[in-house]
């Protein structure tokens, strides 16, 4: 992959500039360079620059909504071809994910779900500010061989324990895997509300899927 579009992607990004990252993400699709590449090392490690800026204050929240924006459409470039190239078409599983109530962060819950899209995995996104019985619902409903919840904020992350109750009232908590991420999740956080997994970012997601899927070791 050129060094010179991943640096454009990022810049792009960086600068909140939605239909510059769309016009260089249709390049690398078009020059056929790896769509993978251009997500995380471009787009992904865009908006984590502005989210640090942020956090030390150099630029507003207004810029973060514009990066994030901005990566979001330019990712939905490089989707189908990182779908494509995932080339698997059986489904290794279904996956229902979401970002719980009260929490309207997606970027890394539709990472997430966009690399178990891509490793072979049917996923259902059911959005962000997702309520719990929604989830209850869905898992009734879809039978999902996995729930996906993400939380970004320390206040929104308790969520995650109500949907494992409300599996749990409702007869469904062993029908599915519930796995847990976003910043402010940890392992022990997973394990202290019973959740069959935890995950740092969408690579070891997958993996994690796939292990309690029984299809990686
Ligand atoms: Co907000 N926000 N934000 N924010 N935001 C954080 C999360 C914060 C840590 C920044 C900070 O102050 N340090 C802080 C939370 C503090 C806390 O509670 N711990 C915060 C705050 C306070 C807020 C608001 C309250 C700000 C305000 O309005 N005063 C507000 C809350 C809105 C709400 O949700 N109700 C808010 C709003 C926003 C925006 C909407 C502007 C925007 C989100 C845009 C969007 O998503 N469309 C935003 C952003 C972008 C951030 C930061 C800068 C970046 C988050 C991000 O997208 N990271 C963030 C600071 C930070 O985390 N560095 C911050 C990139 C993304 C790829 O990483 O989401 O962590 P991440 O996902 C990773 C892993 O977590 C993991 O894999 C992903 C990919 O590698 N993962 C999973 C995620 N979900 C997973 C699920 C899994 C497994 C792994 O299984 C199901």
């Amino acid at each position: 992959m050129s060094m010179d579009l991943v640096r454009r992607l990022k810049e792009a990004v960086i600068a909140g500039d939605r239909d510059e990252a769309v016009k260089i993400a249709r390049e690398v699709v078009d020059k056929g360079l790896d769509p993978l590449e251009a997500l995380e090392r471009g787009l992904v490690a865009g908006v984590l620059e502005v989210g640090e800026k942020w956090i030390k204050e150099e630029v507003f929240l207004t810029d973060v909504v514009m990066a994030a924006d901005a990566m979001k459409a330019a990712s939905e470039v490089l989707r189908p071809e990182i779908v494509k190239r995932g080339g698997v078409v059986k489904k290794l599983g279904k996956v229902v994910i979401g970002t719980v109530a009260g929490d309207i962060h997606d970027i890394g819950k539709s990472l997430v779900a966009l690399m178990l899209e891509a490793s072979g995995f049917e996923v259902i996104d059911l959005g962000v500010d997702v309520p719990t019985e929604t989830f209850v619902e869905k898992v009734r409903e879809l039978k999902p061989d996995v729930l996906g919840l993400s939380a970004l904020l320390t206040t929104t992350m308790l969520e995650q324990g109500k949907v494992i109750e409300a599996l749990k009232r409702e007869g469904l908590r062993d029908e599915v895997k519930v796995i847990v991420g976003g910043a402010p999740v940890t392992e022990e956080w997973a394990k202290s509300i019973g959740a069959d997994g935890y995950a740092e970012d969408a690579i070891r997601a997958v993996r994690l899927v796939k292990k309690l899927l029984g299809l990686e070791k």
